[in-house]
């Protein structure tokens, strides 16, 4: 077993973290205030290889592995966790569909662009009524005479949604077939039948632009259908178990950034005559929160490691998730309290990873998700 990092992983990790620190965390607290998108930070990262870390050169990547992922998602995260988020989607809900299931005409055409960050792309599985339940989908595309297909319905949650010019979006073809009914396709959004709702207003992770769309006899030719017919739930459960290894350590990075504050303030706060570090109720909360957030790292490079040698990694990318984002919902819970009033001041972003921890719990697989993930492959049950 190795744990030293590569070269390149040190790398990309350098080059995140510059970024992140220097353009980034200083503008945190702006985005998060006005609810803009950072366009200008999100060409920064484009540029410097972050919206392809695992996209192969000749597609516009950097063409490195899934933990050099995992560290710079980490990085972008602890800066500010919107950035990351737009980061991962593009990354991975959107990329990793393309590289596995697309034709080559489709990888230069849909991954090129975002992998060079000339431009944003979402993923479009929930709906209004269909979350966890993804099978439950409305949306629907129905094949015409010419092998095309006409789509109607409404998704919701989109990340990226405001600004995406591309959409991997999934809809129902054969209604009565469940799971097997389902088809994956590219939507332009400059197209007619497309069109954008509402836009959420978040409780965390406020720069990242999510919103609804919506199809009104939007027309994908059969060269925008992604894999094969029907096979649509396979891919997003795939994209959606790679995803989780980005938002694990999207949570990492927001825990990271909490504690390390809070490391900074339990030397220099005192109270009743010493740094309040020096007390054993603050200890006892360091060591765990060093704990979790050392174990949360492990378990994510472990799932990127399998990932990255084509191993089964379902059950791995779901027990780091679920422990990344309790570790953080935990973490940046303890920090706030350990600073007491001004953890809870808009002046200290504390009460900010604090509500950004929090969607870590929710997005791309709740944890009630996770666990039955993990449950039915221990059990072997259904
Ligand atoms: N990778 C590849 N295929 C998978 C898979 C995975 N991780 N998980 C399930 N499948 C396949 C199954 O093998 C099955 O195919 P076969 O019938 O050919 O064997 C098919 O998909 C249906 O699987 P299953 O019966 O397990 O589906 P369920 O309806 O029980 O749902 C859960 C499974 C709940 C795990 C799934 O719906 C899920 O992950 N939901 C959460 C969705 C989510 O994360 N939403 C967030 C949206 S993005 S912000």
């Amino acid at each position: 077993m190795e744990f030293a990092y590569t070269e390149e992983q040190l790398m990309i990790q350098d080059v995140a973290r510059r970024i992140a620190q220097e353009k980034i965390a200083p503008s945190a607290e702006h985005f998060d205030k006005v609810g803009e998108f950072p366009v200008e930070n999100i060409r920064l990262l484009g540029e410097n290889g972050l919206m392809g870390i695992e996209t192969p050169e000749e597609y516009g990547g950097a063409g490195m592995d899934a933990q050099a992922y995992v560290l710079a998602m980490i990085e972008v995260a602890a800066g500010d966790a919107a950035h990351s988020t737009i980061m991962s989607v593009n990354n991975s809900l959107y990329t990793n569909g393309l590289l596995k299931f697309g034709t080559e005409a489709q990888k230069q055409k849909y991954v090129r662009p975002i992998a060079e960050g000339q431009a944003i792309g979402a993923f479009a599985l929930t709906e209004p009524q269909s979350g966890s339940d993804a099978t439950a989908m409305r949306c629907r595309a129905v094949k015409q005479a010419d092998g095309s297909f006409v789509i109607n319905g409404k998704k919701s949650w989109i990340t990226s949604g405001p600004v995406a010019k591309y959409v991997v979006l999934f809809a129902m073809t054969e209604p009565g077939k469940g799971a097997k009914g389902i088809t994956a396709f590219m939507v332009d959004t400059d197209k007619p039948g497309f069109g954008r709702g509402k836009t959420e207003p978040k409780l965390g992770i406020r720069a990242s632009a999510t919103c609804e769309i919506e199809f009104n006899d939007y027309v994908a030719q059969p060269d925008e259908v992604l894999g094969k017919e029907g096979e649509g739930f396979k891919i997003a459960m795939g994209v959606l178990d790679a995803g989780r290894i980005g938002i694990a350590s999207q949570a990492i990075g927001i825990a990271r950034a909490a504690y390390e504050r809070t490391l900074e303030y339990v030397r220099e706060r005192k109270a009743f005559g010493a740094p309040i570090g020096t007390f054993q109720m603050t200890q006892a909360k360091i060591a765990d929160m060093k704990c979790k957030l050392e174990a949360s790292l492990l378990l994510t490079l472990r799932a990127a490691w399998l990932k990255q040698q084509s191993k089964p990694f379902s059950s791995e990318a779901a027990i780091a998730k679920l422990t990344a984002s309790e570790a953080a919902m935990w973490i940046t819970h303890q920090a706030v309290q350990i600073h007491g009033g001004m953890g809870y001041s808009k002046e200290m972003p504390l009460e900010r990873y604090f509500r950004d921890a929090k969607i870590t719990e929710i997005y791309e697989g709740t944890s009630e998700i996770q666990r039955l993930v993990i449950a039915r492959a221990e059990t072997g049950l259904r």
